[in-house]
């Protein structure tokens, strides 16, 4: 899957600079350590600053800092640069405490819903194989959709709409969650993502079942 794959890469990259600065700073402190226990260190300097080894070690962190940033804003530019011309498109709205996926270019508008009490998790519902755009506010407080299969993560606020696209390559369903705490309901807030065969995706759209729990 192109999107775990991305950012599968992206905690790979972070996880091995973080392991190595680790690494370095534990031998630092091991080699000062071993000098000091040999009573081989003579003398404590007297000198209080020394700007170059400062000026330094300041500039690799700096540069560190920098291409991480980059890198991972390239990484994320990238997915979602890849996106259709024309995506279809699923309005997510995070509410205390559950979610709404409508699908403004179904026939009758359907929207897709639950209160995620109970077991009655709300399904988005989505075709492999083609770019979904997904439009994602929140009625209330601040929530987070996450998809923790798909190592996606992104905030969904009021009054502002985040979009981002997917392309799912696999059929298969993943449990979704709210990572944003978001008052008394919020553990209750799971939902399922579905990927179905791009056939199957259409006859669900176009079928007349209407508002309610996706059941396809
Ligand atoms: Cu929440």
């Amino acid at each position: 899957m192109r999107q775990r794959h991305v950012f599968g890469t992206v905690f790979t990259l972070e996880a091995a600079v973080a392991g190595f600065v680790f690494l370095a700073v534990l031998a630092a402190l091991a080699w000062a350590l071993l000098q000091r226990r040999s009573g081989r260190q003579g003398e404590a300097s007297s000198r209080s600053e020394r700007p170059r080894l400062e000026a330094f070690y300041v500039s690799v962190l700096a540069a560190f800092a920098v291409f991480l940033v980059a890198w991972t804003a390239w990484q994320n530019h990238e997915e979602h640069h890849s996106a259709a011309a024309r995506p279809l498109r699923v309005d997510v709205t995070g509410f205390q405490w559950c979610w709404s996926f409508g699908y403004p270019q179904s026939p009758d508008h359907r929207t897709v819903s639950g209160n995620c009490r109970g077991g009655d998790m709300p399904t988005l519902v989505v075709p492999t194989g083609r770019t979904v755009q997904f439009h994602l506010t929140s009625k209330d407080v601040i929530h987070s959709l996450w998809v923790p299969a798909l190592r996606y993560k992104m905030d969904a606020f009021p009054h502002h709409v985040n979009t981002f696209s997917i392309t799912l390559d696999r059929e298969g369903r993943w449990r979704g969650r709210c990572s944003e705490f978001c008052g008394q309901r919020h553990y209750t807030m799971d939902f399922w993502i579905k990927a179905v065969p791009p056939g199957e995706y259409d006859r669900w759209l176009h079928s007349h079942a209407g508002t309610g729990t996706a059941a396809a």
